[in-house]
């Protein structure tokens, strides 16, 4: 046996492409519940560690836009247990998890440290650059550190410009990182950023979210430019996160195989029917029909063949059963985004009499799945 291949992907090449036999066969109105709650159970998390007032609950309010999250006035601590928020907010794909401040006398944060270490996917240190102070949160990094849970950490410097000189703010910035670092054992990636300008912008946020991309590449995803696009691309990022929030979905249920087999043609029906409702189209049977007879007979089964088996093994580093499984994870919520992207196209064009070529829309569906895979591995990650 050549343990380089993960099992499922010979025993199933089928899931590369869309199973339009179960697609078709699926109610309209599916029970997905189980599928939904898996899916909410396992989003991938970014932990926000840092002393109290230090800026984890501004950054989280600065990304996701919600101004609902509660911060505080810099002196008193603000938030006194981990909260969770999910973003985006309606149909999340991440999660962000806000902490307790560090630096209280009378709080021990280790029993919180243990609890988010297992439900986190990487850490971001919060640390207010004129803030040189930062013993509690040292001490946490070691610990974090020897426990071995969390690979991956972000440090943002913040309130950077209630330093004015540009040579103090470096220098306070370099302290904290040089302090992070050494605690840490090994050099970490940075950014520097104020939440709060006089002038109602922030600065460094675009860094910020390139960063935190880098940890969490559904965030890239997320916050696509709309700018240069023509009308069909705009109208399909404005479905975006509904199809990446479907992808999910599918990738979740079928961290589980057997479940996944039943679930993903599901997920993947409900998609296209909320597609073709936003577009202002009915959508029945034959509709379906005429996509998949569109994309042709051959369409999935080429598209397994190019892509190739020994190509799969690489998206996952690491072999044996797990792998197998998270492999279908990967390509269940790669090949629903790519269905979705084709299904906006093919949808598009038809609304305008169009028709697309089978060669166009085979390219869209490659790219879009091979655009993917990587935000996919780790939104599956934890299958
Ligand atoms: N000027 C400036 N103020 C900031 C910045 N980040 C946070 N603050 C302020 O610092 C105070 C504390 O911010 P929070 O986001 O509540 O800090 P926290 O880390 O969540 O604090 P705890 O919940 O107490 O642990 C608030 O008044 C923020 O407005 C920044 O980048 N620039
Ligand atoms: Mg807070």
């Amino acid at each position: 046996m050549n343990f380089l291949y993960p099992a499922i992907t010979i025993r199933n090449p089928m899931k590369f492409f869309p199973d339009f036999k179960n697609i078709f066969s699926t109610p309209n109105e599916p029970d997905l519940s189980a599928a939904f709650t898996k899916h909410r159970q396992t989003l991938p998390t970014l932990w926000l560690l840092g002393k109290t007032g230090a800026g984890k609950s501004s950054l989280i309010q600065a990304v996701t836009g919600n101004t609902t999250i509660e911060t505080g006035n810099g002196f008193a601590p603000c938030t006194r247990t981990s909260l969770s928020y999910d973003f985006p907010e309606d149909k999340p794909l991440m999660r962000f998890l806000d902490t307790r401040g560090l630096g209280e006398s009378d709080y021990d944060p280790g029993e919180d440290i243990r609890a988010c270490q297992d439900r986190s996917n990487a850490l971001i240190v919060v640390m207010k650059a004129e803030e040189p102070e930062q013993s509690h949160v040292l001490k946490a990094l070691s610990l974090i550190k020897k426990n071995a849970r969390i690979e991956h950490a972000l440090v943002v410097h913040t309130a950077v410009c209630l330093i004015e000189s540009e040579h103090e703010r470096f220098q306070c910035v370099k302290y904290n990182q040089d302090q992070v670092e050494k605690a840490w054992g090994s050099k970490l990636d940075f950014v520097e950023v104020d939440f709060e300008l006089n002038d109602g912008s922030s600065f460094g946020i675009m860094k910020l979210t390139e960063k935190l991309s880098y940890l969490m590449p559904i965030i890239s995803e997320l916050m696509e430019d709309r700018g240069h696009l023509d009308l069909e691309k705009k109208l399909f990022v404005q479905l975006k996160k509904d199809i990446l929030w479907h992808a999910g979905i599918a990738g979740a249920s079928d961290a589980v195989p057997v479940t996944g087999t039943v679930t993903v043609p599901a997920v993947q029906a409900r998609m296209l029917y909320f597609i073709a409702e936003k577009y202002g189209l009915e959508w029945n049977r034959r509709s379906m029909a005429e996509f998949a007879a569109a994309l042709g007979a051959g369409f999935g089964a080429n598209f397994a063949v190019r892509l190739g088996i020994r190509q799969l093994a690489k998206l996952i580093p690491g072999y044996g059963q797990t792998v197998g499984s998270a492999t279908a994870a990967v390509v269940s919520f790669s090949a629903t985004y790519a269905l979705g992207r084709v299904a906006c196209k093919y949808i598009y064009h038809k609304s305008k009499g169009e028709e697309v070529s089978r060669e166009e829309l085979m390219k869209t569906y490659k790219k879009a799945f091979e655009g993917i895979k990587e935000a996919a591995r780790n939104e599956t990650g934890k299958g």
